[in-house]
C-alpha cells in the first residue's frame, strides 16, 4: 500500500515510523510518504490560509496549495487507478473498524488534513473529479486539527494488510472485530496481591473457557457500549 500525507506539520506523522507500521515501512509493505503543503505555497510568506468568506471567526485554509500538491500526487501515482483522498475532519462521517477494513484493502490512500476551520469546500468537489473522496472523523470531539486523527487511522488500516501484525489471529479475537467488546485478559501468576485469574482460565477446558470469554465479551458491551449491544443482538437475532 502507499500513503501520501500532507500537511503543514508533517512532522505528525513522524510517529507511523516506529514500532509495526516502520517495520512493515522497511519490509516494503508499505510506503507512506509526507508531504510539506507550504511546499506548494509560493508567496513570500508561503500562506497556507486565509480569512473565512462571509466572516466568521478564525482562518480557512486557502484551496490552491491542496490543488498543487494533490497534483504533484497524482503526477506521481503509477497506475491509471483513482487514489483515495481522505479528508479528516470532525464533519465527515466516523471512522470505524468497518471503515478501517474496507481501506485496508486499497492501493493507494492519500491523507489531507486540515488545520483551523479547515480547509476551502471546493477543494473537496474538485479533487471528486480526480479521487475518490471520503470525509472521515474519528469521533465526536475537536481536535486542533486532522493530523492527529491521520496517525489514528493509518494505525488501524496499516495494521490489518496482511504481514503487518506478526500474530495474525489476534485481529479475530479484538474488540470491535465481531461486533462486541474483548473480553477481560490475565497472565501469570494465577495469585497476586490476593486477587485470583479466574477459575475457569486455569480449567484446561477449552470450550469452557470460549463459553466464559463470550459470556464476558457480552456482558461488558451491554454495560458500556448499549448502542454496539442493540447493533450486536440486532445482527444475531436470527442465530437464537
Ligand atoms: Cl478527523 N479532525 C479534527 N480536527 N477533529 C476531529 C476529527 C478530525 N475527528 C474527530 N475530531
Amino acid at each position: 500500500m502507499r500513503i501520501d500525507a500532507l500537511s503543514i506539520f508533517p512532522e505528525f506523522f513522524e510517529v507511523l515510523d516506529l514500532s509495526l507500521i516502520g517495520k512493515a515501512q522497511r519490509d516494503g509493505l508499505l510506503q507512506i510518504n509526507r508531504v510539506q503543503l507550504r511546499d506548494y505555497a509560493f508567496d513570500r510568506h508561503r500562506t497556507v490560509d486565509d480569512t473565512p468568506t462571509g466572516g466568521g471567526a478564525g482562518m480557512v485554509m486557502k484551496p490552491e496549495p491542496w490543488a498543487l500538491a494533490l497534483e504533484d500526487v497524482l503526477a506521481s501515482e503509477g497506475s491509471a487507478a483513482r487514489p483515495t483522498l481522505i479528508i479528516p475532519t470532525p464533519s465527515g462521517e466516523v471512522f470505524t473498524q468497518a471503515a478501517a477494513q474496507e481501506l485496508a484493502e486499497h492501493q493507494h490512500l492519500v491523507f489531507a488534513p486540515g488545520r483551523f476551520e479547515g480547509i476551502d469546500e471546493r477543494v473537496t468537489d474538485w479533487a471528486a473529479e480526480r479521487f475518490e473522496v471520503r470525509r472521515l472523523s474519528i469521533g465526536d470531539y475537536v481536535l486542533n486539527g486532522g493530523e492527529v486523527a491521520v496517525v489514528v487511522m493509518v494505525e488501524a488500516i496499516t495494521r490489518l494488510i496482511p504481514g503487518v501484525i506478526g500474530n495474525e489471529e489476534s485481529l479475530a479475537e479484538e474488540s470491535h472485530s465481531d461486533g462486541l467488546l474483548e473480553y477481560p485478559v490475565y497472565t501469570k501468576p494465577a495469585q497476586w496481591r490476593g486477587r485470583s485469574v479466574p477459575e475457569v482460565l486455569l480449567s484446561g477446558d477449552h470450550a469452557k473457557i470460549a463459553a466464559w470469554r463470550q459470556e464476558q465479551q457480552r456482558q461488558r458491551t451491554r454495560q458500556v457500549r448499549p448502542d454496539l449491544w442493540d447493533a450486536w443482538l440486532e445482527n444475531h437475532s436470527a442465530d437464537q
